[in-house]
């Protein structure tokens, strides 16, 4: 159907009939194939977005669609209601894989993210004694954890939340990558738990000091205070590890899974725990009507498996160094910092003669690279995991033509 309509007008249906929650660069895309995505009109580019690091194991990786297609043509949804045939192997598989006992399965990353708020605030009240609606969780200045109401309470980014009140209560918001502040929170004895994004994807791909997940884990187990890692972003091989808490050997008391652990072909999302935690939520206290549903069970099962077979964590960590090694080595007045870990990377952007971020990210999709600023004079760069290394080469050669551009 689409193929009637030209890239100009798909753009002006969307303009016309969507909400206009998303400002897109002008790109449509119709066909994605590895670290390639084509548009409608049939140019080729190299995916940095990779959707928000959801599609690490690259575009419509074929292991991945064939299990959603056979799954699909089997049974796609049972509801809870009933047991599913793959629901109980996909549960086996992916706690073994992660190192927990229990996973509740949701679809996505905010949902999670919820979910892991819920379990904590009841592990406050079954487990650890705090009075019933006096739990409080510590979150971090520049977080971003999604877009329900309860998540925006805990934002400090005006984008995200300005607009939308009343929010929820309970949360203490501190300045992220500050041990000292947390240690300081964590002095109020209803503190239930501490929620971090181990590397802070939407604040810029901002990495913390070394060391600081391993002291903030400490300081919670301290204070018998869950530590809660969401690793919606940064987990499945995206930082060069399995997860991200893996850099300092930390295991979360909840770990949060979304985006890649389906390699983007579906929604599928978990939170992942032990039994005294998890088993706090009885029966028809928490779930979804999708969440665990036997195409999602199958399919991250497979994108499970793709991320082992093909080395992607060891691909990430390997190639992540040569972007970061190129982009830091081309001079140029508009970078002003390259940072990043495995395959998460930023490039700080100085504006020159009134050009900034955005402008780039124009330039380099006519130069065959797609990415996306945030916050005005950040691009971010997350290409499927699965890029060669020579065409990740061949990628920096236009990212660095189209900043020079500008020169
Ligand atoms: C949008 C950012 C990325 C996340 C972490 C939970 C979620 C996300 C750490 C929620 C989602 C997205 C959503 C997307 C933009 C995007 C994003 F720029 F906003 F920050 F990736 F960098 N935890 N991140 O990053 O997962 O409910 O979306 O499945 O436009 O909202 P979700």
């Amino acid at each position: 159907m689409s193929a009637k309509f030209s890239s100009q007008e798909i753009m002006e249906l969307e303009h016309h009939y969507g909400a206009h929650n998303y400002h897109p660069l002008p790109v449509v895309l119709a066909k994605g194939e590895g670290p390639l995505v084509w548009d409608v009109e049939g140019k080729e580019y190299y995916d940095f977005l990779s959707a928000y690091s959801a599609v690490n194991q690259g575009h419509c990786h074929p292991a991945i669609v064939d299990a959603m297609v056979d799954q699909a043509r089997k049974m796609t949804l049972t509801s809870r209601a009933f047991f599913n045939d793959q629901l109980g192997p996909y549960e086996k598989f992916v706690t073994e894989y992660f190192g927990y006992e229990k996973v509740l399965p949701m679809n996505s990353g905010a949902e999670a993210d919820e979910t892991a708020l819920k379990l904590c605030r009841r592990w406050a009240y079954d487990k650890k004694g705090i009075a019933e609606g006096e739990a409080k969780i510590i979150c971090c200045d520049g977080n971003f954890h999604g877009r329900t109401i309860t998540i925006v309470s805990m934002s400090t980014d005006p984008d995200s939340y300005a607009g939308f009140g009343p929010f929820t209560p309970g949360f203490v918001k501190i300045p992220y990558n500050d041990v000292e502040a947390l240690a300081e929170a964590l002095k109020d004895p209803n503190v239930a738990g501490f929620l971090v994004e181990p590397i802070q994807g939407e604040a810029g791909v901002f990495v913390p000091d070394a060391g600081y997940l391993k002291k903030a884990y400490e300081l919670c187990k301290a204070n018998n205070v869950l530590f809660i890692a969401d690793e919606v972003q940064t987990g499945i091989a995206r930082t060069g590890k399995l997860l991200a808490c893996d850099h300092e050997e930390v295991r979360p008391d909840i770990l949060i899974l979304g985006k890649a652990l389906s390699g983007g072909v579906f929604p599928v999302s978990a939170v992942l725990a032990d039994n005294d935690i998890m088993l706090t939520i009885k029966p028809g206290e928490h779930g979804s009507t999708f969440g665990g549903n036997p195409i999602a069970c199958r399919v991250a099962v497979a994108a499970l498996t793709v991320v082992k077979e093909e080395k992607l964590a060891e691909k990430a960590e390997y190639l992540g160094k040569i972007f970061r090694e190129e982009m830091t080595a081309f001079k140029s007045e508009m970078i002003e910092l390259v940072r990043g870990k495995g395959l998460l990377n930023a490039v700080i952007i100085k504006p020159k003669n009134g050009k900034e971020a955005w402008d780039v990210c124009v330039k380099m999709a006519e130069n065959g690279v797609l990415a996306k600023p945030t916050h005005q004079h950040i691009i971010r760069f997350a290409p499927p995991l699965v890029i060669t290394e020579e065409q990740l080469r061949d990628a920096i050669k236009r990212i660095q033509k189209s900043i020079a551009f500008f020169e």
